[in-house]
């Protein structure tokens, strides 16, 4: 059967939200590092290895996915034809041991990985907070829902309720990673002024810190810094598809050059320097950066 790449996107994002109870079923035994590091060097924990084992084994198995790339994985795994899908199986999973905001996030590619962002078909995440939702963005916008958990025989299963479209409201919030200590000139004249202008907002989770700035407006940045000038995040786990949901929404995205879409990563788990927000802001970032 031929899935289109839009059935394909539906699909994984069902896959995901289904799986998401399972996911944080594993957080309470899964707050202590395994010893190994991730192909970025980061070290594991337990609930790292637990969440993309489960994706991995879920989002594999589904018609019409064609490659499968994540954080915790070194290659791209082939799995036949069909759409390149990318996640960061558990964003922030340090923030378990102080009980924050931590979730997935995904980018589902119409294209062969790796892949710049314009090569998105669709992108979301799942945000362990207070509650868990689920942001979905395709070409018809970006929707919020709420994730309820069905237990049955056949173990916790996902389920949307309560949508709900969400558009950039104008700036109030901001939240720059990295530490100050780190930051180039050039972004820490950005942030003497931004920092008069909006209000802190930041968590240490990319995904709990994205959605403060899509639901409240202003700019989330982990910038290049004087000594990484890559900066830390993933463009093709973390970068690319949070571009594709902020630019959906109707802000703007950067590398310090132009849009996050448009970057070409230079293998799997090429690093960038990530800005996303409004746009007037984000226009502010790359005259000064
Ligand atoms: P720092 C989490 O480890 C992560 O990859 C992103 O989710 C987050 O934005 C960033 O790193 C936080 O990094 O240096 O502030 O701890």
């Amino acid at each position: 059967m031929n899935v289109d790449a839009e059935e394909a996107f539906e699909a994984v994002v069902d896959e995901v939200v289904k799986t998401a109870p399972r996911i944080a079923d594993g957080f309470a035994d899964g707050r202590t590092y395994e010893g190994d590091e991730n192909p970025s060097g980061h070290e594991v924990l337990g609930a790292d290895l637990h969440a993309n084992r489960l994706l991995k084994e879920c989002i594999t198995d589904l018609e019409g996915v064609g490659g499968f790339a994540s954080e915790e994985e070194e290659g791209v795994v082939d799995c036949g034809d069909g759409v390149g899908v990318a996640v960061d199986p558990l964003d922030g999973s340090s923030n378990l041991v102080t009980n924050n905001p931590a979730g997935v996030i995904l980018g589902v590619y119409d294209a062969p990985l790796p892949s710049p962002g314009e090569g998105l078909v669709g992108a979301g995440y799942v945000l362990f907070g207070p509650l868990t939702t689920a942001v979905v963005a395709d070409g018809d916008g970006v929707v919020e829902y709420v994730v309820e958990t069905e237990r049955g025989e056949e173990g916790a299963e996902g389920v949307r309720v309560d949508e709900r479209e969400l558009t950039l409201p104008e700036p109030t919030v901001y939240g720059f990673g990295g530490g100050r200590e780190n930051w180039t000139d050039g972004f820490a004249g950005f942030a003497d002024e931004v920092e008069h202008e909006l209000k802190l907002r930041y968590g240490g989770s990319m995904v709990g810190d994205v959605n403060q700035v899509l639901h409240k407006g202003g700019i989330f940045a982990y910038p290049a810094l004087r000594e990484r000038p890559q900066g830390k995040l993933r463009t093709l786990f973390e970068g690319a598809p949070m571009a594709y949901i902020i630019e959906t929404a109707g802000g703007g995205s950067s590398d310090g050059e132009g849009s996050l879409l448009e970057r070409e990563p230079d293998g799997v788990h090429d690093r960038t320097p990530v800005y996303l927000g409004n746009e007037t802001v984000i226009e502010r970032l790359e005259e000064e950066v």
